[in-house]
């Protein structure tokens, strides 16, 4: 396929409600989309760093003039026949895992649409409906949370994720866990905690969660390691996974016993394949996160959760949990319970409302 030309879109998408976790408060998302051009077909691919380098270091703006200025240059009038080569003309780029995702999403869009072909058919899934959970931010209120995790469960919801971050941790989970005994459970701590807080770590166990997700530095794979031999419930990295070569450290250090794979974080769906695969052969289950993308980058997130090693619900919501319209159409809906229904179009299945994507730009470029 030739790359004709890409164009790189800078979005802010309002949510419903702030999203409060342990990196900051939010009630925008700002989040890249590009568009690759091959012929008269497109690809479509989306990476939501969000607008501060605060859970990453990669942010909004930086990946628009990464891609403007290093990556779309080093695409655009090639021939990229494979997702491989794909990553090897970016490959002198370090870092930026968002940045290289967004080009890298594009080109399985494009390429699933020219094979004609629903893009989960193309990564070799294996099913075709996706389990998905339930999730909270940071509330400060009890009662409130509470509430919502009373209507998540009478909706059908598998799994609650909690945010946690400090002061908002041990009190609302023996809360959490007084009242609902029975259901499954797991907490985000967003890399907040050093091995100084073991002791609050320490008393996560009493609670019986799934999971303990990223407690710890997202450089830190060394003190995940000490910290999962002293804990009985098993830790999930999601910020510290960026590359392949960082899942197989993980692996090898013992520092978890989960996964959580994000296509933008580890640039893009070719790397969270290869992630994916090291992790089964080494019998370390998956599950798959996101980043409040629109319903683009949440169906490729959906189209990487019908791998068989995704063993738990993911972080794939219907549209209207974060956004009163989304972006991109069609939006997300569950199809029954806690599931929601890859789509069968060809490619990755959404593409952006026009006119939304016109009023939700900050700014965009087309190269060349
Ligand atoms: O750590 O998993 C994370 C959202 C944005 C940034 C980081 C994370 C998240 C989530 C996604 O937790 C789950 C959600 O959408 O509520
Ligand atoms: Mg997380």
């Amino acid at each position: 396929m030739r790359i004709d030309s890409v164009s790189i879109y800078h979005v802010r998408m309002p949510l419903v409600a702030p999203f409060n976790t342990a990196f900051g408060d939010h009630s925008h998302i700002e989040s890249i989309l590009t568009c690759m051009v091959c012929g008269d077909l497109e690809g479509w691919g989306e990476a939501a760093p969000w607008k501060h380098p605060a859970y990453s270091a990669e942010w909004a703006d930086g990946v628009f003039c990464v891609l403007r200025d290093f990556m779309v240059p080093a695409l655009v009038g090639k021939r990229i026949e494979t997702a491989a080569s794909l990553q090897t003309c970016l490959s002198w780029v370090k870092g930026n895992y968002f940045a290289k995702a967004a080009l890298d999403l594009a080109w399985w869009d494009l390429h699933a649409k020219f094979s004609e072909r629903p893009l989960f058919e193309v990564l070799r899934g294996t099913r075709t409906m996706v389990d998905v959970g339930a999730d909270f931010g940071v509330m400060e209120d009890i009662d409130k949370l509470l509430h919502s995790i009373e209507d998540a469960i009478q909706s059908g919801y598998q799994r609650v994720k909690l945010k946690v971050r400090p002061g908002w941790e041990i009190e609302m989970i023996r809360e959490v866990r007084k009242a609902f005994p029975g259901h499954v459970f797991h907490v985000d701590c967003n890399s907040a905690y050093s091995l100084r807080d073991f002791e609050m770590l320490e008393q996560l166990d009493e609670f019986g969660l799934a999971m303990i997700e990223q407690p710890l530095a997202s450089d830190d794979l060394l003190d995940h390691s000490r910290l999962q031999r002293r804990l009985a419930t098993p830790i999930c990295l999601d910020e510290s996974i960026t590359s392949i070569d960082k899942a197989r450290k993980a692996i090898e250090l013992g520092a978890c016993q989960w996964v959580n794979i994000k296509p933008g974080r580890v640039g893009g769906l070719t790397n969270a394949i290869a992630i994916h695969d090291l992790c089964q052969s080494a019998r370390v289950p998956c599950w798959v996160g996101g980043m409040l993308e629109s319903a683009i980058g949440a169906s490729h997130c959906l189209a990487l959760a019908t791998l068989p090693n995704i063993k738990y619900p993911s972080d794939i919501f219907p549209s209207s949990r974060f956004y009163c319209t989304d972006l991109c159409e069609p939006s997300l809906e569950l199809c029954c319970p806690s599931k929601i229904a890859v789509p069968k179009r060809w490619g990755v299945g959404a593409i952006p409302n026009a006119r939304r994507l016109i009023s939700q730009a900050v700014k965009s470029i087309k190269l060349p």
